[in-house]
């Protein structure tokens, strides 16, 4: 098989679910950026969508995150990370499919809320009540003990590190005292200090504080 590229960058949250993934299943792979960045003509000829991540294997071009991660368990059966029955493996993807649906668009939808000569507090307000909605969601839909699937990483995990971590930054960045129920602090917390999610999580945070700083002009505790 070709050694595997990932094409994406370090701000982004669903590269970081990709290497969590990786670094699980101790896969070798190159990282491109994409060439003159996403979404443009040169990277398109690569990969269609156009959007990071994307995985290519030889002739395999894979976008969407999650399409890539259930691609590797399968390839690389061993650690699994989608165990159990079918029920316990829907229950897992149902998690990780609420992660992408319904936990980070209202992030998504601060991005350019974050400098203050573009900012609409409506729209701030809305969008991070909306958040601490769906973290209260996500505590009546799911058990963390202390990971989604017990004590072992699976792939419903691998999302959630990055959004928590904006969603701290988020807060921090308009004065806001996140609610997070006190369930989801302790998954926060045992993912945080996973092995095989912490390198990739200090990569992705390195970026988002960078990209903080740039839309703020000063540095942000978080
Ligand atoms: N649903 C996608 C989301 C990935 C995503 O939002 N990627 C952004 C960068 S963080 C992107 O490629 N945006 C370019 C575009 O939408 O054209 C996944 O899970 O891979």
């Amino acid at each position: 098989m070709a050694e595997p590229v990932l094409y994406s960058n370090d701000v982004s949250g669903y590269c970081c679910k990709v290497r969590i993934v990786l670094a699980h299943k101790s896969i070798a792979c190159e990282e491109r950026m994409p060439p003159d960045g996403y979404g443009s003509a040169a990277y398109r000829a690569i990969v269609p969508t156009g959007t990071i991540p994307a995985l290519v294997i030889g002739d395999l071009v894979l976008s969407e995150s999650e399409a890539i991660v259930e691609y590797l368990d399968e390839a690389w059966p061993a650690p699994a990370m989608l165990p159990g029955d079918a029920a316990s493996r829907a229950r897992l993807r149902q998690l990780s499919r609420f992660h992408d649906s319904r936990l980070e668009p209202p992030l998504r939808a601060l991005f350019g809320q974050v400098a203050p000569s573009s900012r609409d507090g409506s729209i701030v307000g809305a969008n991070l009540a909306l958040f601490e909605a769906r973290l209260a969601e996500l505590a009546r839909i799911a058990a963390p003990a202390p990971l989604l699937g017990g004590a072992m990483l699976t792939l419903a995990d691998c999302g959630y590190p990055a959004t928590f971590m904006l969603g701290r930054g988020m807060a921090a960045a308009f004065g806001h005292t996140l609610a997070m129920p006190s369930v989801i602090e302790g998954f926060e917390a045992a993912l945080a200090a996973h092995p095989s999610v912490a390198p990739a999580l200090a990569r992705c945070r390195a970026a988002t504080e960078a990209w903080f700083a740039a839309k703020l002009g000063t540095p942000l505790a978080f």
